[in-house]
């Protein structure tokens, strides 16, 4: 596609200045991956150490002429900030900097434009630019022409009298936005059917989410035998992805999600809610962590995990943690300086301690991935309702869906038909209320 190629080359060229603030030291090795995730190279980086960002021009006003001279003599085309600026923070930083300025938000929403695939991705991600956009009034003509909105002056009706360029744009921005949620809320309803038709098949569904890049593409496709595409970049799934896999001869349905962020725009989880309900709206939610990171940024990530789900109102949904990339957890560990650094299994021990309910895999070595199919059975099995069944022997279809729902049967020929004892996921066990023998059993 056109506009994807010009929008790297474009990038190729681009070197970052990046700039952060905060009371105590400022990381800014997420904002370097996330940039490197959209092609720009970073040419240095500045932070300032402030309890909040100034309310104006995001830096004090002495640090500006710093990065000024240290964007000069870094070479440096772009100023990349480590946060959401208002829009009056941004022009002033433009204006006294006097090169381009962009923040994380635009940065993520780039990457999400980037990565999207699927036409509904495409539209929930032009919804989040386009209100991002809308809240500044910047680019939008670019936006809307490049979608063949037609140029917008001078049109016929396109402009009503005494209306300035701007509210014409934000009319138009506001009109393409109102099409786009129509659009998104006929594709929620179509994939509302194919939901209930999962439903009425009953399958326990098993969801994985967690922060970007923690390995969870690698672990579906390792429990299921798939091949979703897994990469080394930030955002690299935005469409949820189901594959079945087994346990205990019972059928499972494990979904892939898009991946979570400190400081996730709120436009994005917005115009993606639906599908993350939808891929969320699970019997559990396995959090995968990258477990190979500091402790610090693990627990961040978790947070911001946790803060991601509870909006999305899967708060409630029960959950099952699973600490990824053990296998990474060697020798040469991180852990602070000076401290002798604890050795693998000394780590695996920590966390064990730390996280007494986790398990431990590696989606890349299959190590540990026993014990997470073994976990999700428990956490599954405590659900179900045992009932005890006499289905007449006309009714074959019923065993053979009782076998895939429950897996082992005990079963036993009798001349009425065969009587079974299994154990049913609460949601379909009113499907095999009329064999019941002992009304239900509880
Ligand atoms: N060493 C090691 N690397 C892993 C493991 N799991 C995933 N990776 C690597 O981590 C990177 C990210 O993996 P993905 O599976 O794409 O991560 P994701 O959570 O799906 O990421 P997003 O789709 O971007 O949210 C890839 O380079 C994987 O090869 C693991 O258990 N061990
Ligand atoms: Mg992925």
């Amino acid at each position: 596609m056109d506009a994807v190629q010009n929008g790297s080359t474009r990038r190729a060229a681009q070197r970052a200045l990046t700039i952060g603030v905060g009371p105590g030291e400022t990381d800014l090795s997420e904002l370097r991956e996330l940039l490197r995730t959209a092609g720009v190279a970073v040419a240095g980086e500045l932070v300032q150490r402030r309890d909040r960002p100034d309310p104006d021009r995001y830096l004090g006003r002495g640090k500006l002429a710093e990065v000024k001279q240290a964007a000069k003599d870094a070479d440096a085309n772009l100023i990349a900030v480590d946060d959401e600026l208002l829009p009056r923070q941004e022009r002033n930083l433009e204006e006294e900097l006097g090169i381009p300025v962009i923040d994380r938000t635009a940065i993520i929403l780039d990457i999400f434009a980037d990565h999207a695939r699927s036409a509904e991705g495409k539209l929930q991600v032009e919804l989040a630019q386009l209100e991002y956009n809308l809240a500044r009034m910047r680019g939008l003509w670019t936006h809307l022409e490049r979608l063949g909105a037609g140029r917008m002056d001078g049109g016929i009706g396109t402009r009503g009298p005494g209306e300035s360029q701007i509210e014409t744009d934000r009319r138009l921005a506001r009109n393409r936005i109102s099409a786009l949620r129509r659009r998104l809320r006929e594709t929620k309803a179509t994939r509302a059917t194919m939901r209930r038709e999962r439903e009425r098949a009953g399958l326990p569904t098993v969801a994985l989410a967690g922060y970007t890049n923690a390995g969870k593409s690698t672990l579906l496709n390792t429990m299921t035998g798939s091949d979703v595409g897994v990469r080394e970049r930030l955002f690299h799934t935005l469409d949820p992805t189901t594959r079945s896999f087994e346990i205990s001869g019972r059928q499972y349905l494990l979904t892939d999600t898009v991946g979570f962020i400190r400081k996730l725009p709120h436009q994005l989880v917005e115009a993606f809610s639906a599908t993350l309900e939808e891929a969320l709206g699970a019997d559990l939610i396995v959090h995968v962590v990258d477990a190979s990171v500091p402790e610090e940024e693990m627990h961040e990530m978790m947070a911001a995990v946790d803060d991601v789900l509870d909006e999305i109102g899967a708060g409630e949904t029960p959950r099952l943690l699973a600490l990824n990339k053990v296998d990474l957890l060697t020798e040469q560990d991180r852990s602070g300086a000076g401290t002798p650094a604890p050795s693998g299994t000394t780590r695996r021990r920590e966390l064990s301690f730390r996280f007494a309910d986790a398990v431990q895999v590696s989606g890349e070595t299959g190590a540990g991935l026993d014990d997470l199919r073994e976990a999700i059975e428990a956490r599954f099995l405590a659900t179900l309702q045992p009932m005890e069944l006499l289905v007449p022997y006309r009714d074959g279809g019923t065993l053979s869906e009782l076998h895939d729902l429950a897996g082992e049967l005990e079963r036993e020929d009798t001349p009425e038909g065969v009587r079974v004892r299994a154990r049913v996921p609460a949601s379909a066990a009113p499907r095999f209320e009329r064999f019941s023998e002992n009304g239900s059993s509880g």
